[in-house]
């Protein structure tokens, strides 16, 4: 049986300068942005990652995707769920992860402990 632990990414920001957009696998090795959905700018988007698979986004302002490296792709990984236990009950992980602010990031896998 399989079950899945949510994460939330974080992203803070300075909501003036920066934004963040999901983009296609291809508009983030691009840094392309070619549909303005799910546009996020309130400078703390939680956005949480609750199915497996990559998700990418970056920074849709001016050139920072390309010229500063405001991308981030994570990978939310299925997790095989441990035999029931009282004492690991961990079915809802939050850690948080700063984008934007606190890494320049390339990739970044998110592993389920
Ligand atoms: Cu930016």
């Amino acid at each position: 049986m399989y079950r899945f632990v949510f994460y939330d990414a974080v992203f803070n920001y300075a909501s003036v300068s920066h934004n963040v957009v999901k983009v296609s696998g291809t508009d983030f090795q691009q840094c392309t942005v070619t549909s303005s959905n799910g546009t996020l700018t309130s400078g703390r988007d939680v956005i949480a990652l609750q199915t497996p698979g990559r998700k990418w986004y970056i920074c849709g302002v001016a050139k920072h995707c390309e010229l500063r490296n405001m991308k981030l792709v994570t990978t939310v990984l299925p997790q095989m769920a441990p035999a029931p236990s009282p004492s690991a009950s961990n079915t809802l992980a939050v850690p948080t992860i700063y984008g934007f602010v606190v890494a320049l990031f390339g990739s970044l896998l998110l592993l389920l402990a």
